[in-house]
């Protein structure tokens, strides 16, 4: 039997938490009196909140103390963790448990690749957390996407090849960490931003069982 191993990215893949984070790293902009805009904020998907934080600081044009820059990080986490504190399934992305049911009846191994420290409180509370086989997340990883690290560790939890995997990523930084990984990449959501994915889909909503019956062949 043809077997491929699924990692799914977390935050803006099954969930849209995001606008989440785009919200907490927006209100400490303006606390530090800067903007900081959505364009700007595909370039923090997928990213650690450390090496977010740095770019905050860089965009804003700040130099702050190394106690400041900690506290900054726990205020985010924080306003953050409020936010998350209210999901529950509504929350799931379009068509994401029907893609994870399919794939779970045809046998294929899953396993969660984020880069979030908090991926396994929210995979609780949208109740999706079954399907994992494995969970590799911000608290397991020392290299931030576009690292491969994160998805090489899935795969190898996941008992596969890294060329036997698939990632589902909506960050550049996860596309590029899939595709240094050897693995297929496939973005969900827009095409220009993800011109470097193997395929992109706007949502779960538009991959097809046809279409992931070629990737498990394939
Ligand atoms: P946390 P993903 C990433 O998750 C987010 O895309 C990114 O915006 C965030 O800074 C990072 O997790 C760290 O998250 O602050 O919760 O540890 O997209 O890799 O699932
Ligand atoms: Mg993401």
């Amino acid at each position: 039997m043809n077997k491929k191993g699924f990692i799914f990215d977390l935050d803006g893949v099954i969930v849209d938490t995001a606008k989440y984070h785009y919200l907490a790293w927006k209100n400490l902009a303006n606390n530090l009196g800067f903007e900081f805009t959505e364009e700007q904020n595909e370039l923090f998907k997928g990213v650690s909140r450390i090496a977010s934080l740095k770019l905050l600081l860089e965009i804003g044009g700040k130099t702050i103390s190394q106690e400041e820059f900690d506290q900054l990080l726990i205020s985010k986490n924080d306003e953050y963790l409020e936010y998350i504190e209210q999901m529950d399934e509504s929350e799931i992305l379009p068509d994401v448990p029907r893609v994870l049911q399919y794939l779970k009846q045809q046998g294929m191994p899953i396993a969660l690749g984020s880069a979030s420290k908090n991926a396994t409180p929210i995979l609780e509370k949208v109740k999706l957390i079954s399907y994992f086989d494995t969970i590799v997340d911000g608290n397991g990883v020392t290299k931030a996407k576009p690292d491969p690290e994160v998805f090489l560790l899935g795969a190898s939890q996941l008992d596969m090849a890294a060329d036997q995997c698939v990632v589902f990523e909506d960050s550049i930084a996860g596309i590029q960490a899939a595709n240094k990984a050897n693995m297929i990449s496939i973005g969900i959501g827009d095409p220009e931003v993800l011109h470097e994915a193997d395929y992109v889909f706007a949502n779960f909503t538009d991959i097809s069982i046809q279409f992931l019956n070629n990737i498990i062949a394939g």
